[in-house]
């Protein structure tokens, strides 16, 4: 007699190898957020990266829009424990925003529309694995996940992709941000899961 097992077929190696320890997997794309939403006209929107009192680039969203811009396949890690494979999305590399960027700068406080901020190493933002993404699934990103435009750091915990975009500010120091002045941890690798200060 043979016996199948639905836990035995329906185990894909491929997939499991995806997942990061203490993750499901999910379709839907939950939304997030630690306050009310944002409205930000695209007409009136900036995007900086500052170096102390200085802004060293800003775009409005016309002249972002002229950016060569990706189209970026990742999977998505989020501390509340959900994950998402393939997510499909069109933005900026933060590569091509900091081209030519002379800085002593190790990290970077990403600081979003409404107050939000999150810290991250600068070195995290670079070499194709982050970006400025405007457009998920093929549609204009809607708000409430962070339209027009948010941070994506898809190798670390989803609250590093700061929503509503704002600014990158280059700074010396390692600065807790939003999260993680509440306890979240301040590198936030999911493969580590560094959930918490002191993971
Ligand atoms: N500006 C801003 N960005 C944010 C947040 C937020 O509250 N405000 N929440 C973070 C957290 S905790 C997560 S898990 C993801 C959720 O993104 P989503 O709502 O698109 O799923 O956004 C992150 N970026
Ligand atoms: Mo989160």
């Amino acid at each position: 007699m043979v016996h199948v097992t639905r836990g035995f077929t329906g185990r894909h190696p491929a997939t499991d190898d995806r997942l990061p320890p203490g993750q499901y997997l999910t379709d839907d794309f939950p939304v997030l957020s630690a306050g009310p939403t944002p409205a930000i006209r695209r007409d009136e929107w900036t995007f900086s990266v500052t170096d102390g009192d200085q802004a060293l680039r800003s775009w409005t969203w016309d002249e972002f829009m002229a950016l060569p811009s990706e189209d970026i396949t990742v999977d998505i890690h989020c501390v509340t424990r959900w994950s998402r494979l393939d997510t499909t999305w069109r933005g900026v590399a933060i590569d091509d925003l900091l081209a030519d960027v002379d800085t002593a700068a190790e990290y970077v406080l990403a600081r979003s529309y409404g107050g939000y901020t999150t810290n991250l190493p600068l070195e995290d933002l670079l070499d194709g694995k982050a970006w400025i993404a405007y457009e998920h699934d093929g549609e204009d990103l809607p708000a409430e996940h962070g339209g027009p435009a948010r941070l994506l750091v898809p190798h670390l915990y989803l609250w590093k992709s700061a929503k509503w975009i704002k600014s990158l500010d280059l700074v010396e120091d390692d600065d807790p941000g939003f999260w993680e002045s509440l306890g979240y941890h301040d590198y936030g690798d999911p493969w580590r899961e560094q959930r918490y200060q002191g993971d």
